[in-house]
């Protein structure tokens, strides 16, 4: 029965066919059967609008993000191509970016498949081993250019164990690209853009995003540029540049990503009675964020209860939390491609003690004080010299810090206290765009984390016996704004008095 089964879903799949029609950028297409009407739309290698309504709208490529939209990505990335080659005097452009392997935990056995994110922010495939081009037009200046996706070619033998792949078809059909072609027929294509001495090639060597691609398609296209003395000019910066200010649509995955999160932090911090386990709290929050429509977590979440909390990436999750401690989540989820990043310390008992509030109002002082610097204008460098001085005042109320102690000196004591930075860029990855400097000015549209902390370990014997073995960090996720700081995970409690009463107002 299986047999004759899976024979019935073999014809099915040869009797599928997608038609597109041209209306460039938003196509309008079905990827309907042919023939035969009762049968369902094919599915792709990922989510789309044929097969999971429930999660896309007609035109998007993701949820959310439309055909358009990512056009005008690689329309803005091939502008700024254009303004950097006006000293170069090549005309001729290719762009090239790989998409990630799959890795594998152990023989067979793949990690969860996560894209390459500045190949998914132009594109919006969500399969392995496929690599985008984008290239000038003859006779035609940039932005005007063709936009090429090379995809893993259908195979019903891999797709009976891993599933559909969108196969050439789909993939145009799903993103809106001009042409695809198979991964293999990368070589023959891309070879004019290693011969011609007119083009330039875009593309970033380190690091190398898919090491079998690079090795196998790109290394030899680079030597023969480099030979040539024609430069392989990097293009990850520039994508970079690009994604560090949202769109519209981007800001309301954004939001929805951090309000999935402070629902998640509500229900966790609901559910946590001494003694608890941390690999509970956990568990608990990967659930709320997935029952909420996240794909997954953005990042091992760090559940570190008492002086564990003292450990910056404590991500073993694995020990009591007694009666009287706190415990310290820093845990955020990806939603459709966006992430969140929020960190909240709590009584597991419900009730804080006195050095533990005095501690924790201090640090949420100072992070409340952070957040209202979060205007255009003003860098992540700036608000983070604020908040070393912020905190040396609060260190020396609390008499942690010694009062004659001179200004340098106090900002390395402090800085033994809080050893990170007060916050990162934030968007489709939890430490987005690396390359952009913490000390470029804020503009609107850019979102960031402000995340200041005091960290006391229980065996400081210079620090107030009080304090020791207390660890606090308050994050929030911050749109910057012409009209101030909008905090997306404002609906996460912080107050002292409602983590005291979080479980009375559930
Ligand atoms: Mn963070």
């Amino acid at each position: 029965m299986f047999v004759k089964r899976l024979r019935n879903i073999s014809s099915a799949i040869k009797n599928l066919k997608i038609q597109g029609c041209d209306i460039y950028p938003h196509k309008r297409f079905s990827i309907m059967p042919s023939g035969q009407k009762n049968l369902p739309p094919r599915y792709l290698g990922q989510p789309s609008p044929f097969t999971h309504p429930h999660l896309l709208k007609t035109g998007e490529v993701t949820p959310g993000l439309t055909q358009t939209e990512y056009a005008l990505r690689r329309h803005k990335l091939l502008d700024l191509i254009h303004k950097e080659a006006k000293t170069m005097g090549t005309s001729d452009h290719a762009v090239i970016l790989l998409s990630h392997p799959t890795y594998y935990m152990t023989n067979d056995i793949p990690f969860p498949f996560h894209q390459n994110t500045n190949f998914l922010y132009l594109c919006g495939f969500q399969e392995p081993d496929s690599i985008l081009l984008l290239h000038s037009i003859p006779g035609m200046s940039l932005p005007s250019h063709k936009a090429v996706l090379f995809v893993p070619r259908r195979n019903q033998s891999r797709e009976l164990w891993d599933g559909p792949r969108s196969g050439v078809d789909g993939a145009v059909a799903l993103t809106g690209v001009d042409e695809a072609y198979t991964t293999e027929e990368f070589r023959q294509y891309a070879q004019k853009f290693a011969v011609d001495e007119g083009y330039t090639v875009w593309y970033d060597s380190e690091p190398a995003v898919h090491p079998g691609l690079h090795t196998d398609y790109m290394q030899p296209l680079v030597d023969i540029k480099t030979q040539s003395s024609n430069t392989v000019r990097p293009v990850q910066s520039l994508v970079q540049y690009l994604r560090l200010i949202k769109s519209d649509t981007e800001i309301a995955l954004m939001k929805m990503a951090a309000k999935i999160t402070s629902e998640a932090f509500i229900s966790t911090m609901f559910s946590s009675k001494a003694p608890l386990d941390e690999a509970y709290l956990y568990a608990k929050f990967d659930f709320e964020c997935r029952t909420r429509g996240a794909a997954f977590l953005a990042y091992p979440p760090v559940v570190a209860g008492g002086n564990r909390s003292n450990t910056l990436h404590y991500v073993k999750n694995n020990q009591m939390i007694k009666d009287g401690e706190m415990v310290l989540l820093d845990g955020g989820c990806e939603y459709s491609g966006y992430v969140s990043d929020v960190t909240r310390v709590w009584p597991i008992n419900r009730s804080f003690t006195g050095p533990q509030s005095e501690l924790y109002q201090a640090v949420l002082d100072v992070q409340k004080s952070c957040l209202s610097l979060c205007t255009p204008g003003i860098s992540l460098e700036n608000i983070y010299a604020f908040m070393l001085t912020a905190l040396g005042q609060k260190l020396k109320d609390m008499e942690v810090l010694r009062e004659n102690s001179n200004q340098r000196d106090a900002y390395k004591t402090v800085q033994n206290y809080c050893p990170h930075h007060v916050g990162h860029y934030l968007g489709m990855d939890v430490h987005d765009t690396p390359d952009i400097s913490r000390s470029k000015a804020l503009q609107p549209g850019m979102v960031v984390t402000i995340e200041p902390g005091i960290y006391i370990p229980e065996d400081d014997t210079s620090a107030p016996p009080r304090f020791r073995g207390i660890g606090i960090r308050i994050e929030d996720d911050v749109l910057i704004t012409e009209e101030g700081p909008v905090i997306l995970s404002a609906d996460c409690p912080k107050e002292l008095l409602e983590l005291e009463q979080i479980w009375a107002c559930h």
